[in-house]
């Protein structure tokens, strides 16, 4: 059964003894981080790794200054937890729905007919409806309002301010109107206004960027529309440039959503193609659909049980430093121009409960939302390529640095064909270095993986460099959003691929001695 909304998952999490109330007085400025990088770093409980961390969900009831007011962090911040929240008890059944759905093919008679017909009913379930009202409209302010009075936290020392760490951002392709829901963290620079953390390649960005476009062709009213976009890409570099008020003025519709059920809030994050409505990615995780309400100050609809609503727009030309925040690569990102998102309007449930997370140091609760992601996407990355057995984006790796990937090799320098795939694909277009493995290394096991990875390389032979996008949290590139990445090529190489030498056995000891050390192993008194 899907959960309706965030206080039927905390119910659950209480449940499941998942979930740890706190009384005592904390302070959202630095003190709920402190007490919940801890938490993220304890031993978990039955996490199916018996080493994996992850301490319990936390539910601060007394915050100092909001009388009241509860913070709910670290909900996805274990592996249990994941699977717990998106209803399987293995992410594998995730994956595994994704693949009935790949596999299907052209009914061949009337029977194959009616079997698909579950099939087609089950979909139904997946788009979301709008519906007239939802409890996220029980308290409406349209004059008074304040992201003063929730409790937001300023996650770490340096950060620039105080920061939305956990937001649903709602916006609608002004072309396709189709509408993207992404997690785009949001600096509070006043009661009223935030940055809008939407990184270049993300689909928020873009939905800002056609509306540039088309602002830009209605000012210089060219007969060239297509030069006219390409030379405001070029003089705001995608956007991101203010260009010395060169730039058309304008306003782009936003809503944000906080405190969703934990498929909404799940689907904010995933890579998804971009034409890819969020909702509907929700509607199938939670097997039901979503329930929307429209907004009331701009064109846009949000989940109806949501705990807030931040409704208003960003202006095309505006942009503000944003920056530094406490980053999930464990250092800070740095300052860098984004939009300013205007509040119009706050609509919220009575008593919010305020759901957010913190970033740092690995492993943290955006890891488990990571590796969920990668379990869930395996299939899809095997659509496009096929030889893909299975990939690890160790947490260490924060997920854009390092992808270890194992393929069945069937021709001559199809490991750099693989590298080349993956750097194509959407957002692992930003992966830093990429491990290809033959199919017999367990990419899961990490001694496994630099044992072998680092006996197969020749490294001036087996490495690749590639320049292009790299993702705006690298601190290391030549230039924010463009460098280099790294594949490695550690299959075993061919003579068809110049390599002539023979290849040594890997050291297996026989069954049959195996199986006579078993019998005496009791005997022998090592253990
Ligand atoms: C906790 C958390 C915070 C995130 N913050 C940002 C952010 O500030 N900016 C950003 O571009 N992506 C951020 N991401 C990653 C995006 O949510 C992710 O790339 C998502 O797929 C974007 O959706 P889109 O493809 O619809 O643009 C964050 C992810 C998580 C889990
Ligand atoms: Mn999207």
């Amino acid at each position: 059964m899907a959960y309706e909304d965030l206080r039927e998952w905390i119910a659950a999490l209480d449940r499941a003894g998942e979930l740890k109330k706190i009384r005592t007085e904390v302070d959202p400025i630095l003190e709920i981080t402190e007490i919940t990088d801890r938490v993220s770093k304890m031993p978990g409980k039955n996490n199916g790794r018996a080493s994996s961390p992850g301490g319990p969900a936390l539910l601060f009831q007394n915050i100092k200054g909001h009388a009241g007011a509860q913070v709910l962090i670290n909900q996805f911040g274990s592996a249990r937890r994941m699977n717990l929240a998106l209803e399987v008890d293995k992410l594998d059944e995730v994956a595994d729905r994704i693949r009935q759905f790949i596999d299907v093919k052209s009914p061949q008679g009337f029977l194959d007919k009616v079997k698909m017909l579950p099939m087609l009913a089950e979909m139904g379930k997946f788009f979301p409806k709008t519906v007239s009202s939802g409890p996220c409209k029980e308290v409406i302010v349209r004059d008074n309002f304040s992201l003063d009075e929730f409790p937001i936290l300023q996650c770490w020392p340096k950060d620039a301010g105080r920061f939305i760490t956990l937001p649903c951002v709602v916006t609608r392709d002004p072309k396709t109107g189709k509408r993207n829901v992404g997690m785009y963290r949001m600096q509070v620079y006043d009661g009223r206004t935030t940055g809008m953390h939407w990184q270049r390649q993300k689909v928020g960005a873009e939905h800002y960027r056609e509306q540039l476009r088309a602002a830009e062709k209605n000012r210089v009213g060219t007969d060239a529309p297509a030069r006219a976009s390409v030379d405001i890409m070029a003089r705001t570099s995608g956007g991101s440039i203010l260009a010395d008020g060169d730039r058309p003025a304008g306003k782009m519709e936003v809503a944000v959503a906080i405190g969703t059920d934990p498929a909404i809030t799940f689907s904010a994050i995933v890579p998804a193609p971009p034409d890819v409505e969020e909702y509907l990615i929700a509607g199938f995780l939670r097997q039901k659909p979503v329930e929307l309400v429209k907004c009331e100050t701009v064109d846009l609809e949000v989940p109806a049980t949501a705990e807030i609503i931040l409704e208003g727009h960003v202006n095309l030309d505006e942009l503000k430093p944003e920056g530094p925040f406490g980053d999930h690569t464990g250092y800070y990102s740095l300052e860098d121009l984004y939009p300013v998102f205007h509040l119009t309007c706050i609509t919220h449930r009575k008593n919010p409960i305020y759901s957010t997370t913190i970033v740092g140091k690995p492993p943290m609760e955006d890891g488990w939302m990571g590796k969920a992601v990668e379990r869930i996407f395996l299939p899809l990355m095997k659509l496009t390529i096929p030889e893909i057995v299975d990939i690890n984006l160790p947490v260490e790796g924060v997920f854009h640095n390092l992808m270890i990937v194992s393929i069945k090799k069937s021709y001559p320098g199809q490991a750099r064909k693989v590298m080349n795939a993956v750097w194509s694909l959407g957002q692992a277009m930003f992966t830093k270095c990429i491990l290809v493995v033959d199919e017999d290394v367990n990419v899961q096991d990490i001694a496994e993986v630099t044992l072998k990875v680092l006996n197969h390389i020749d490294p001036e032979r087996d490495i690749q460099f590639m320049l292009g996008p790299v993702d705006s949290l690298d601190h290391a590139s030549r230039l924010p959003n463009y460098g280099s990445k790294m594949g490695i090529d550690a299959t075993r190489k061919w003579s068809s691929e110049g390599f002539t030498r023979p290849w040594p056995d890997e050291i297996l000891m026989d069954e049959k001695t195996k199986a006579l050390v078993d019998k005496k192993w009791k005997d022998l008194g090592l253990e």
